[in-house]
């Protein structure tokens, strides 16, 4: 018997050393560098006008919505712009002139371009056509968009049970898509819609539902101004949401006070110009007021510490917390006292490795103010207690009455652009019994009832061969996912992968049996049917539903739309054997708005944001409505913090982003605000962790877990003396996904343990 063709495909890529220059860290984002950066990129990839003119529709009322974060716009755009550095470097990334193209694979295999480095990879270009990676083939061939879909259909047609399909979504599709998308999923049979989101802000969703009754932040933008006291936790706003800073000097200009607690002492925190306004170009302002320079996952200890600190305060004074708000609108207050007692001053503040002083100051700002806004994002979600460092945050802001009250609230910065709206449409693998019901009757057919699976368990369940085809509208699921081999081996036991996508990445290398990619339009461009452009909605990071239009001549004359991409793979699956139109449904944006406005709860205005204006989600925090939960009051919660227990050789591994990259696409291989040049596969260390195991400033090393008695290891990286505390370590996701263990994630949320993984460094050899 012939054993079964097998593709020799590399995981990492080149894991050649590049030529690492080291500068200082800066202590100021932002500025004039910042534009200068942008514009190189923008010109390299897209050439000066055309990158000049996009821009300045880049988050208008007019244009299209940044693919970038999910920072929310001004209701005033500046007229210099309205986007950052790195919206700009995304922009130039899906507007490229390079191409993949039939040519392209002609040339080159996918054992061969997989041996090429995440940046090489994707600096290929965009994609222009559908293509197919046959079984027994190293080579992708065109195929036609009827193929695709037939092809789709068949094999979903040929599975026993529709829960042998996953269907993933990251967080870049509109509303409209993936709206389209979940729905079809329901009607194929399944919920496996595990998305971008398990690995991200699942913590953030599943504590602030459990505490305030609502999966998502409560503040506005112009909250910020009104703030007296932001604490920026868990968060490289400098890097990841360079927008976010303008906000925060507003806050500052208005009085108000930052506090940032992070392992790092970002840049973006300490110092910030602003490229946007005139002024911050020449003057630069100190952001942070108090840096709290905790150790990587003890901010419960700290939380708790601070909190400790108040209580005593106000049993002195009585006014520290908000008396009035507890009474009337929480429950559990007791509890948390009785928790609280139970620490030792001594003990957190040993664990949290804070000074007494910074915390006083800290305790003080936050003893006399009442408008507090807490803003996180990975740094508290991707741990084994993510949920419960959140719901910690939420104690405090409970504790201060800073809920529901303008200048104050609770402000999960998203990632994803539009990662916030497609759960807001439904894609989830949880199941809605109100949305089921309203389907069933917007649609005339029975969703499941099961429960799917998140992206953990589903990379299980290809893992052990339960599931069969995957699809993926958007994303990068191999190299987003933890444990890059086991991940691979998964993805490689299914009989057909399918990837959504704009740009070549990883996971159209890494694939099942057969594979096929499908070319679908960027953001950024003009989606246009019988000579009408159309536009699609998102929701930002503040619940604000908008439309963003594309400007851009498609890069392709083959690429589909998302929607119609869906609609077509649901059209050839039903054969016309199904109470929806899929095609006609798919192929009118009008009608799908309409179809979520009688569906989905809030959308009921939908078409208002046809009107270029946006709206406001209803936010029952913002109305400090708890009726949905238990006795209708907020709850206080009793938390939990991770027992690590490392031994003397092991350390806390961070993954992060550098500043020249978005998740698993890397623009650069520079992270000019950490200093360092030219190089991507280094490893943060404090110092005088170096001297103890006697490793010198660019010693080679291998990161090593060792879970259950399996070790992972990423291979050759650079040693980088760091100012970052003890017994803590930092290098780039995705690289680092190879030590990340795919069994252990966070407490109800599933969400990976990418900020805390247990390791220890060996000399590479
Ligand atoms: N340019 C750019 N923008 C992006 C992205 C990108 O890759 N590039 N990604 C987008 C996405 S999907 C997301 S989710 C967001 C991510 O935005 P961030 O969460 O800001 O991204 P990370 O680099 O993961 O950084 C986490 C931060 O938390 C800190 N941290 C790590 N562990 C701990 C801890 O235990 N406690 C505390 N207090 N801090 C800790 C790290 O030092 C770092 O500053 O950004 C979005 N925006
Ligand atoms: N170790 C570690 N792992 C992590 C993280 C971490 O901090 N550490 N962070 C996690 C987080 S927060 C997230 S959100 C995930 C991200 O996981 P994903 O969302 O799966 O990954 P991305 O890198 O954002 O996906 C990039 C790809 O999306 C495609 N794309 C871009 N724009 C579009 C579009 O408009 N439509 C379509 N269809 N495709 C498009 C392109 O082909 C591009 O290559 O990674 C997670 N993984
Ligand atoms: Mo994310």
């Amino acid at each position: 018997m012939s054993s079964p063709f097998k593709r020799n495909i590399s995981l990492t890529g080149d894991t050649n050393f590049t030529g690492i220059k080291l500068t200082d860290s800066k202590n100021f984002a932002a500025g004039l560098p910042a534009i200068k950066v942008a514009l190189r990129h923008t010109f390299k990839e897209m050439g000066a006008l055309e990158a000049i003119s996009t821009l300045s529709h880049m988050n208008q009322k007019e244009g299209f919505d940044c693919a970038g974060c999910a920072w929310p716009d001004p209701e005033k755009p500046s007229q210099l712009g309205e986007y950052c550095e790195n919206g700009a470097k995304a922009l130039a990334e899906e507007a490229t002139y390079k191409k993949v193209d039939a040519d392209f694979f002609k040339t080159h295999s996918v054992e061969e371009i997989s041996n090429w480095s995440d940046f090489k990879i994707g600096k290929s270009g965009r994609i222009t056509q559908p293509f197919l990676l046959k079984e027994d083939s190293l080579h992708y061939q065109p195929i036609s968009w009827e193929d695709t879909f037939s092809l789709i259909a068949k094999n979903l047609m040929e599975l026993n049970s529709p829960d042998e399909a996953i269907f993933y979504t990251s967080g870049r599709s509109s509303n409209e898509a993936a709206f389209l998308y979940g729905l079809f999923v329901r009607a194929f049979g399944t919920n496996n819609m595990p998305d971008c989101s398990n690995m991200c802000h699942e913590s953030s969703g599943v504590a602030l539902s459990e505490t305030l009754g609502i999966g998502k932040g409560s503040v506005k933008l112009e909250d910020f101004e009104n703030a007296e006291v932001i604490t920026v936790i868990g968060q490289n706003p400098g890097t990841n949401h360079p927008r976010m800073l303008s906000a925060l000097e507003k806050c500052k200009n208005n009085g108000g006070h930052i506090i940032s607690v992070n392992p790092l002492e970002e840049a973006g925190l300490i110092r910030f110009k602003d490229p946007q306004s005139i002024s911050g170009i020449t003057l630069g302002s100190a952001l942070t007021d108090i840096h709290l320079q905790v150790k990587i996952n003890e901010d419960v200890s700290l939380l708790k510490l601070i909190m400790k600190r108040l209580a005593l305060l106000d049993a002195e004074k009585k006014d520290v917390f908000d008396h009035k708000f507890i009474d009337q609108y929480t429950e559990g207050y007791e509890g948390l006292l009785e928790d609280l007692n139970q620490y030792s001053e001594k003990e957190l503040l040993e664990r949290c490795g804070i000074s007494e002083d910074k915390l006083e100051e800290a305790v003080a700002l936050l003893a006399e103010k009442n408008k507090i806004i807490i803003c996180w994002a990975m740094g508290l979600t991707q741990h084994k207690n993510g949920v419960d460092n959140i719901k910690e945050c939420v104690n405090l802001l409970l504790l201060k009455g800073s809920l529901g009250k303008p200048g104050s609230g609770t402000c999960p910065v998203r990632g994803h652009s539009n990662v916030q709206g497609d759960r807001t449409v439904g894609i989830m693998h949880q199941v809605s019994e109100e949305l089921n019901t309203t389907i069933k009757k917007v649609f005339g057919f029975t969703p499941p009832e099961k429960e799917g699976l998140d992206t953990v368990k589903a990379v299980e369940a290809m893992h052990q061969g339960k599931a069969k085809v995957f699809i993926a509208l958007g994303g990068n699921f191999a190299s987003a996912v933890s444990d890059t081999q086991y991940a691979a081996e998964a993805l490689q036991n299914c009989s057909l992968t399918v990837q959504i996508s704009t740009k070549l990445n990883r996971s159209h290398l890494v694939t099942g049996k057969t594979a096929l990619i499908l070319p679908t339009l960027g953001r950024s461009e003009k989606d246009s049917k019988n000579g009408k452009d159309r536009f699609l909605t998102v929701e930002n990071s503040m619940g604000k539903v908008h439309r963003s239009k594309g400007v851009l001549k498609p890069k392709s004359d083959q690429l589909k739309s998302e929607p119609e991409i869906v609609g077509g793979i649901a059209d050839a699956y039903f054969m016309g054997q199904h109470p929806v139109a899929w095609k006609e449904l798919a192929g009118d944006y009008d009608q799908i708005r309409k179809k979520m406005s009688q569906t989905l709860q809030g959308f009921e205005e939908v078409q208002k944001a046809s009107e270029g204006t946006g709206y406001y989600l209803p936010n029952n925090v913002r109305d400090l409505d708890f009726n949905k939960l238990k006795n209708g009051k907020a709850q206080f919660s009793i938390c939990k913090r991770a027992a690590h227990n490392l031994k003397s050789n092991e350390f806390l591994l961070m993954t992060i982003r550098s500043h020249d990259q978005f998740n698993t696409t890397i623009y650069g291989l520079n992270d000019r605000y950490r200093g360092i040049k030219n190089e991507r596969r280094v490893v943060f260390m404090n110092k005088v962790d170096m001297q103890k195991i006697g490793f010198n400033p660019m010693d080679v090393v291998d990161l090593v877990s060792n879970y259950e008695n399996i070790e992972r290891r990423a291979k050759q990286f650079l040693v980088i003396p760091y100012n970052i505390p003890k017994g803590n370590l930092g290098a780039y996701f995705p690289e680092a996904n190879m030590v990340v263990p795919h069994n252990h994630y966070a407490e109800k949320s599933n969400t990976p343990i990418s900020k805390s993984i247990v390791v220890h460094l060996e000399k590479y050899k």
